[in-house]
């Protein structure tokens, strides 16, 4: 008899839930969630350490001769580096086209989006769909000169306005042209500071048009393209600027035409939003061409009737994710959580249905929902998932409304089936909404400029600079913690942020996002301006495709006098302390290459590069203005910032209108008493 063999299953470990987040929901979700035996990213992540090699950037699987790793060692470190692949690949050839690779993927998730948009638009335009709608006239007339697009028409020596329906459908087969066509150069760049534009130009990297920047990066890092660093990096400017300067911002602004340009308004957030008494349906995912037909469908009086049937109060609807930051922005829709809360929301047991559309959905979520009712239901075609247990309800913006009231209908239809519900009581309340117009309504001024008061502020030294913080939760990193001490760091020391995407939830999360906060957490210069003006010192200005308000508000602020003549002159930063995602490299790539100074948390997968690593982190502040960094401590970075801010002030000028100094412990104890 063949003999017995003993196979030992390693047992697998979890995370200690006190350790691995500062939300006290979150500890709360994951106890329970480990006390049902529900395995959850917070467990995966003690189980699986990230490869050694990847991270250092320098394993290359780009053809079947390899994959070749190249990882930097102590002996190389001291000796000569003669690391090669077999094709003869260095170390700084792969990185960079590994990091390539990911500003395409990253340009492509966002500019896709914007895509999609533009289609809808468009149908729009051609009265080919009744559920969506141009809502905000005023801001189609206000991007339709930047597509070149008249908006008066001189007949019979008289000037006439034109029809809106003439300027959106010229607006939409501009807009829509951009991903593709033949030759030119895109729009939207000539929004930047004159001398930003002119820098690109110079370089010879004005993206041509969205697809082919992100098309022949694929083909540069194919084997045997491109071999030089540099050359590969131009490129990478060429697609992350037709993100942020095109995909990326044309998103943002058709979904202001059709759904409504933010404005300041009062919400909450955390997974404490959700209610026992009301059918609750979780919106993950990014395009807002889904969440905002479930919010109108949801308002339905139809459905809310249909609702009291089954013995619900009512519908609450909760975001997870950017498509959670755009409803918010526009509806108030409370965020029930950010990206690493995503499996706890069904752990609640209150989840009647978990909407999900692009990007950022955990492929787990199916298994989590499996151990509750939760209907999980994908709706877009490039996004299934293989679990049977999935429900795949495809959205197409022609039946839209028809579409949104079947989801909704079937969690409602879902409610009666909850049986063991817990809800965390955390939540926060707070003021979202901002954009580039709010921020000129309330910081702004027609005597020098639009954002004047801004100016001013930044010039008589209340406030030090501007910080956008952004991006990701990341679960190599504890939840939230660093963000939320940059971001409290920063405003200690006067710096105002403006935030989007995770970043704006987590703030939320914690009452950063309330005017009161000004007073608890801020320096005495930026809370004096808070309270003045009445705003939070952090701005949530929406998603991360919304990071190109914060280009523009840039812009603005250039624009208004008294700081300079671009982007780079400003007492200015960035940083994505928790990223994880390709799009945070190319949010990165595209804020570097317009002047920011911009620091990333974690890594960098570029270390196994010296050379590639030192020409990201200095050389190319010499071409750009800007240029990127790395620093896992969060003081450390918010130190950074600052002392980068007060070199811009001083070249400025205006170093001495305050004290340079960082708040010392002191100070800092005798805010927080
Ligand atoms: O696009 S911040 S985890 S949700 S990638 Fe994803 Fe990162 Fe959140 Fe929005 Ni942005």
């Amino acid at each position: 008899m063949a003999e017995e063999k003993v196979v030992k299953v390693k047992e697998k470990k979890v995370a200690n839930p006190e350790e691995v987040t500062i939300d006290p929901a979150t500890k709360q979700m994951l106890k329970r969630a480990q006390e049902l035996g529900i395995e959850t990213v917070f467990d995966r992540a003690e189980n699986l350490k990230p490869c050694n090699i990847g991270i250092q950037g320098t394993c290359c699987k780009n053809c079947a001769m390899g994959p070749c790793r190249l990882p930097l060692t102590k002996s190389v470190t001291e000796g000569e580096d003669d690391r090669k692949g077999l094709c003869g690949a260095t170390p700084n050839t792969i990185a960079a086209r590994n990091f390539a690779r990911m500003v395409a993927s990253g340009a492509a998730a966002h500019s896709d989006h914007g895509r999609s948009v533009a289609e809808v638009f468009l149908s729009v335009a051609r009265k080919e769909t009744k559920d969506y709608k141009i809502k905000d006239e005023g801001k189609l007339l206000a991007i339709a000169p930047h597509f070149g697009v008249e908006t008066t028409v001189e007949v019979d020596g008289k000037i006439m306005d034109r029809s809106i329906d003439e300027i959106a459908l010229e607006v939409a087969e501009k807009a829509y042209a951009e991903w593709g066509k033949p030759e030119g150069e895109l729009y939207y760049l000539k929004r930047a500071p004159q001398p930003l534009y002119e820098r690109w130009k110079k370089l010879g990297e004005l993206p041509r048009n969205i697809d082919r920047e992100i098309v022949e990066i694929m083909h540069r890092t194919h084997m045997g393209v491109d071999q030089d660093y540099k050359n590969l990096i131009k490129q990478c400017t060429r697609a992350s600027l037709g993100d942020g300067w095109g995909g990326s911002m044309i998103a943002t602004d058709l979904q202001d035409v059709m759904f409504g340009t933010p404005s300041p308004l009062q919400s909450e957030a955390n997974l404490g939003i959700m209610k026992t008494d009301q059918v609750n349906i979780i919106i993950h995912g990014h395009e807002p061409i889904l969440s905002e037909m479930i919010v109108a469908a949801s308002q339905t009086k139809e459905m809310l009737d249909y609702a009291k049937t089954k013995g619900a109060k009512g519908i609450q609807l909760g975001g997870i994710c950017c498509t959670g930051n755009e409803i918010l922005q526009r509806h108030g829709v409370p965020p029930a959580g950010n990206f690493l809360q995503q499996e706890l929301a069904i752990v609640t047991g209150a989840c009647d249905a978990m909407v999900v559309d692009v990007q950022c959905v955990f492929q787990n979520l199916a298994n989590v929902a499996k151990c509750f009712h939760t209907k999980l239901i994908t709706t877009h075609r490039i996004a299934k998932m293989e679990q049977d247990n999935v429900i795949h309800i495809q959205f197409d913006e022609h039946h839209a409304m028809e579409d949104a009231k079947r989801i909704v209908r079937l969690a409602i239809d879902n409610f009666p089936n909850r049986k063991n519900v817990m809800i965390p009581k955390h939540k926060a309340v707070q003021i979202a909404g901002f954009g580039v117009e709010s921020i000129q309504y309330h910081l702004g001024g027609t005597f020098r400029g639009s954002y004047y008061t801004l100016n001013d502020n930044i010039i008589n030294g209340r406030i030090r600079g501007i910080a956008g913080v952004v991006g990701c939760n990341n679960a190599r990193t504890k939840h939230n913690e660093q963000h939320i001490v940059l971001v409290k760091e920063l405003i200690k020391n006067d710096v105002i942020v403006l935030s989007t995407g995770c970043n704006g939830i987590t703030c939320a999360m914690e009452g950063l996002l309330s005017p009161e906060t000004a007073q608890v957490f801020c320096g005495p210069g930026l809370a004096e301006v808070c309270e003045t003006v009445g705003i939070p010192p952090v701005l949530h200005m929406g998603s991360c495709v919304d990071n190109s308000r914060i280009l523009l508000a840039a812009t603005e602020v250039v624009k208004a006098g008294g700081l300079g003549k671009d982007i780079c002159d400003l007492p200015a930063a960035g940083a994505a302390p928790e990223w994880m995602s390709e799009k945070a490299i190319s949010i990165g790539q595209y804020f570097v290459a317009s002047g920011v100074y911009t620091l990333f948390g974690l890594m960098l997968p570029v270390d196994g590069a010296p050379v590639f690593q030192n020409y990201l982190f200095k050389e190319v502040e010499k071409i750009y203005g800007g240029k990127w960094d790395v620093e896992p401590d969060p003081i450390k970075m918010a130190q950074k910032m600052i002392a980068h801010i007060d070199k811009k002030r001083k070249a400025l000028g205006i170093d001495k209108a305050r004290e340079r100094v960082l708040m010392d412990m002191e100070a800092r104890r005798q805010l927080e008493a």
